[in-house]
């Protein structure tokens, strides 16, 4: 595979993570019907997660039937072609119940285990984020990149919580250590926004344990192709790591005050 490859697998990303994002916007107009719980009585899903999962999977499969998928709704098929595609439909499902405006749809294409293609399309805004692997990432058509905010002391740093109160009080933990360092916290209410936002420097950090991979596998390609830093730190109780992106000037400042 090579950059023209990634290209081509980003325009296919690109063109279903909006033609799902129209369609799950128009839909909540009209009101939800169906909304389901999941992990937790607050891990919800609605009919257009699931109709946005079918939409994209479908029109990728018609088009590249050898490819895997792994998608948030429960699509989970290995494939033979070495592409694995990571769909979260809605992320931020919350926002989309409450009508508010972060929610996203995020579609990643890896190869081989790495992510070499991704799109987050923010529907309410209409903000296309994308990106190749060595080929830069953009939001809507225009070069994007991150803040240059210097100290932690002036950054605004996003976060999120999971959905069970354990790992909402462990956060809330390490959130009440920070916030007297930093110029302010959000709670955007999805991954992929958060993530995207540190790509084009409206937010200066971000940081978030127990996370899956169709919330972030697009959003750090978008991160990582326009120069924002992302790592890792070491989860609470000996558990899956969180991630942690932010502007380079802030990003080990911000890595110390949060691994520990
Ligand atoms: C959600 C995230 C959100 C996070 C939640 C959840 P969903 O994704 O993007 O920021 O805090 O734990 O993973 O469930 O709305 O697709």
């Amino acid at each position: 595979m090579n950059i023209s490859d990634y290209n081509h697998l980003r325009d296919l990303a690109a063109g279903l993570a909006v033609e799902a994002g129209v369609m799950v916007r128009q839909g909540r107009r009209g009101g939800l019907q169906a909304i389901e719980t999941k992990s937790s009585a607050t891990d919800i899903v609605t009919e257009f997660d699931k109709a946005s999962e079918l939409l994209i999977t479908t029109a990728i499969r018609a088009q590249r039937p050898d490819d895997g998928f792994l998608g948030e709704e429960g699509t989970d098929e290995p494939g033979t072609s070495g592409v694995m595609w990571v769909i979260d439909p809605i992320d931020g499902t919350t926002n989309f119940m409450y009508d508010l405006p972060g929610y996203a749809v995020s579609i990643a294409a890896q190869y081989h285990g790495e992510t070499v293609a991704g799109a987050v399309y923010l529907p309410v805004t209409e903000e296309l984020f994308v990106a190749a692997l060595g080929g830069g990432a953009t939001c809507n058509g225009a070069p994007i990149g991150p803040s240059s905010t210097p100290t932690l002391a002036t950054a605004l740093v996003s976060t999120g919580f999971g959905y069970s109160p354990e790992r909402r009080s462990s956060n809330a933990r390490r959130v009440s250590r920070l916030l007297p360092d930093v110029r302010d916290i959000r709670r955007l209410g999805a991954a992929a926004t958060d993530l995207c936002y540190v790509a084009c420097g409206r937010t200066d950090g971000y940081f978030e344990q127990w996370l899956n991979p169709w919330d972030v596998a697009a959003g750090i390609l978008i991160c990582t192709e326009v120069g924002a830093k992302v790592g890792t730190y070491r989860g609470e109780a000996g558990e899956r790591d969180g991630i942690v992106a932010a502007n380079p000037s802030i990003f080990d400042a911000l890595h110390q005050a949060i691994d520990g």
